[in-house]
């Protein structure tokens, strides 16, 4: 094959967010703009990963991505990349991904040591809808900011892009291609993307607990991949492998559209596993069963549900910390750490205190715990938008935290498969709230307000914050009966590991009595702003946590819209999505 330079001119747009670059498949269909990004990341890479590398290319199989596929292979052989792998029809979840990087090994012994991840997770696919790419590093975790900004400003002054004129490749086939160029040879290998991503799920579950539990009469479940890349495992893992009914699985086919859908595991976009699990509007006669879950569009969220039960992802985190140990052999010998991002709800915090684990609080966005977890600080962390993981990837981890529940499950009712009453899901929770008190959390978020609207809210939000006296002035005007405001700020990170500092990372009301009020502008949207509020109150007393967390959070819900002067700012009386 022959390499061409090509002439192209910068996008002023393509600055990555918490998760890569995500925009509408329109924007990402312009003449040059995926290659632009590509070009520039490559060149904010060292040489060594880029000339004679491994690069993994594959994602959730949304629309655009078979194209996106043969692009980059494209443009890796005219780099000089040595190959290119592929999963099987250009799938591979995000965790599956970050499995690759880490553990597999070519035929001839090769490593890889980064990949392009094509997707725009929970976001919608379509013509019409979103694309996303972002890079991932030698660890397998996404490229630190370090990285994320230089290449941003690659994508500021670039003038080519190299490539090469190759076929496109059968990717539906598993095989090598092999196409020699002036400066040697280039492959590209197409493999299955679930054994590499089961046979690490196996060394550190013990699934033949798993399987006694998933194929009791006892134990019903229900697994609800939304039409993601989640469905390519689910059957693999939960069918084939632990011996649950195929009927157990609800649109477990990838789709390039999603089916319409958002594949956004909450209990708005996962309707059906939501009736299902008797948690609806409807609530038929069919007994629900006793364990359900679903994954967004890339595998790497999870939202854990019991019968008519929700289990909050902050609760769900401090769950998985508190019995890991005993039930997940690949903790078996203790806990190096755990950590939460920011908004997460303080549950975590408080099995960390009790058992005296090191304990960390980061911003959102999983490219922080990779730092830790690389020093050895942290096995498990999770966050509130419902991705759970450990230091097994570094990537949070939809599957993997399923497995996590089953494996505690499985654990709790080791003696009771045979006769006996069956630990529930929401058993596990109202004794964790128990132990540990309850984190009554909730979260609200205003999708696509005018961006200009969202950063004045925001600004006045930190003007706000000089001083405690008018804020409490405030705060006790709207609800008399909730704690007095004792501390104020924007959140700032410095990481423990390397040093660097991450600022404006989230606006703070921290509360005297523990509770506390979160503003965040996301950074994963592709058209307008969403604001992000995370409202929080912590219950010690038993006898006070089982009330519905709607009502127990509404005064510092009035709180937080009155401070914010939401509606004044973005016109809406009313949040997109509650979760
Ligand atoms: C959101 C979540 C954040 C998560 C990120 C990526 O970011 O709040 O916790 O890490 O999505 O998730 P933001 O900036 O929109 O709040 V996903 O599933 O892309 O992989
Ligand atoms: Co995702």
């Amino acid at each position: 094959f022959n390499v061409s330079r090509v002439e192209t001119t910068p996008f002023g747009d393509q600055k990555p967010g918490t998760s890569g670059l995500r925009k509408k498949v329109k924007v990402f269909k312009q003449p040059n703009y995926l290659q632009n990004f590509v070009q520039s990341t490559f060149n904010a890479l060292t040489p060594q990963n880029v000339r004679g590398a491994t690069l993994v290319v594959s994602g959730d199989g949304r629309y655009f991505s078979k194209d996106a596929i043969q692009i980059i292979t494209k443009m890796a052989a005219g780099n000089g990349l040595r190959r290119v792998w592929v999963g099987q029809n250009g799938l591979l979840s995000t965790p599956a991904v970050s499995a690759v990087i880490r553990e597999r090994v070519g035929i001839d012994g090769s490593k890889a040591t980064g990949a392009f991840i094509l997707t725009a997770s929970h976001n919608p696919g379509g013509p019409n809808e979103d694309f996303g790419i972002k890079y991932n590093m030698e660890n397998g975790g996404p490229a630190p900011e370090g990285i994320t900004d230089k290449i941003y400003e690659n994508t500021k002054t670039i003038k080519e892009y190299l490539t090469a004129d190759l076929p496109d490749v059968d990717i539906t086939t598993i095989g090598v291609t092999s196409f020699s160029g002036s400066e040697g040879q280039f492959d590209v290998e197409v493999f299955d993307s679930a054994s590499d991503y089961i046979k690490l799920m196996k060394s550190i579950f013990d699934f033949e607990s798993i399987r006694k539990l998933l194929s009791s009469p006892k134990f019903t479940f229900c697994y609800d991949a939304l039409h993601g890349v989640a469905g390519a495992y689910a059957k693999r893992i939960f069918v084939e492998e632990l011996g649950a009914q195929e009927s157990s699985l609800l649109n477990c086919v990838p789709k390039e559209d999603f089916g319409g859908g958002h594949p956004d595991p909450n209990l708005t976009y996962a309707k059906e596993l939501v009736a299902r699990m008797g948690l609806g509007k409807s609530n038929s006669e069919v007994e629900p069963p006793e364990f359900g879950a679903a994954a967004d569009g890339d595998a790497d969220r999870n939202m854990v549900l019991g019968k008519r039960f929700f289990v909050t992802p902050s609760d769900s985190v401090a769950i998985i910390a508190a019995n890991a140990v005993e039930a997940i052999p690949y903790f078996s010998a203790g806990l190096k750490g755990v950590a939460r991002s920011m908004p997460t709800s303080a549950a975590l915090d408080v099995v960390a205190k009790s058992l005296n684990l090191k304990f960390f609080e980061v911003p959102t966005g999983w490219k922080f715990f990779g730092n830790l977890m690389d020093a050895g600080l942290c096995s498990v962390c999770g966050e509130e938008s419902f991705g759970t993981g450990s230091d097994h990837i570094r990537e949070k981890d939809g599957i993997w935290a399923v497995l996590a529940w089953l494996s505690i499950l499985a654990y709790k009712n080791r003696e009771n498969l045979g006769g006996g009453k069956l630990v529930t899901v929401e058993d596990i929770v109202r004794n964790h709230w128990a132990t540990y008190g309850r984190h009554y959390y909730t979260r609200y978020d205003y999708e696509n307000v005018d961006a200009g609207a969202a950063k004045e809210l925001m600004a006045c939000l930190v003007k706000l914050q000089s001083s405690l006296t008018e804020v409490n002035e405030i705060v006790s005007g709207i609800q008399s009966d909730v704690s007095k405001v004792v501390h104020a700020d924007e959140f700032e990170y410095k990481d423990p590991v390397d040093g660097s500092i991450s600022k404006h990372q989230g606006i703070r009301y921290l509360f005297e009595d523990g509770s506390r009020l979160v503003f965040r502008l996301s950074g994963t949207g592709s058209e307008g702003a969403t604001i992000r509020l995370y409202i929080e109150q912590y219950e010690k007393d038993p006898s006070k946590t089982g009330r519905d967390s709607q009502d127990a959070l509404a005064p510092l819900v009035a709180v937080a819209l009155g401070l914010s002067k939401m509606q004044e700012f973005t016109g809406r009386s009313a949040p997109t999505v509650i979760t």
